[in-house]
């Protein structure tokens, strides 16, 4: 059985996804940014830093969405990878930590249009973290020329990693101008696996807007 320590909207989801692609049995425990559960001393002892997902599995906890990724791929679902020796597998690599390159800017604009209060929002940040995000997007449209997803073989992990983020990135980064991002994530949402985790996915938190604008110059 694999424990997935889940919140809603999160990096979590790479994870939750994940599962439900790989078809692996699991049990979901639910977080929430709100309050003081993610400090709680035993949530400290199994994620130093407070964060989600954390996975229990094989008798270990592993932090880092990444990580467990390649854990999970290696352990039970090699078809979602690409193992060492495989042509492919630098670029799998490669691509699998693109999420994190995304996620960064999300992290950036979401405390900067959510968390803080309007008054400690800085609409500097806010504009250069939009199109840095942007920019993430545009390397993925590049990507996707001439295959249907970031590996010519086909969907991986890596899809999910990048994809769960790029889906994030809508709600600050119109799409316009990025066709093949658009048509992939298309592609990606409506996969039986995605719209499972979806459901499991938990009462939403933290978007609540389809949409959030720049502030006005
Ligand atoms: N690099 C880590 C980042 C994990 C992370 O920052 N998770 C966020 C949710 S998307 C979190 O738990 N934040 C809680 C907090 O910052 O207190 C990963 O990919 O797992």
């Amino acid at each position: 059985m694999i424990t997935l320590h889940h919140a809603p909207q999160s990096r979590s989801f790479r994870i939750l996804w994940f599962l439900h692609e790989a078809g692996l049995e699991h049990e979901l425990r639910y977080h929430s940014f709100s309050g003081k559960a993610l400090r709680d001393p035993a949530f400290l002892a199994i994620s130093p830093a407070g964060r989600v997902p954390v996975v229990e599995v094989d008798g270990v906890t592993l932090f880092e969405s990444a990580a467990i990724l390649e854990y999970l791929v290696e352990a039970r679902a090699p078809g979602l990878g690409r193992a060492p020796g495989h042509e492919e597998r630098g670029k799998f690599l490669e691509w699998l930590h693109y999420g994190e390159t995304i996620a960064q800017h999300l992290a950036q604009l979401t405390f900067h249009h959510i968390v803080l209060r309007p008054a400690d929002r800085s609409p500097v940040v806010q504009r250069l973290e939009a199109l840095r995000l942007r920019r993430t997007l545009e390397g993925i449209e590049t990507a996707l020329a001439a295959q249907d997803c970031l590996l010519a073989d086909g969907f991986s992990a890596a899809d999910i990693m990048a994809g769960s983020s790029a889906e994030l990135a809508r709600r600050f980064v119109p799409l316009d101008g990025l066709d093949r991002v658009s048509a992939w994530l298309k592609r990606l949402t409506a996969r039986p696996g995605y719209r499972a985790a979806l459901s499991a996915d938990g009462q939403a938190e933290l978007y609540l807007q389809d949409f959030y604008g720049l502030p006005h110059a």
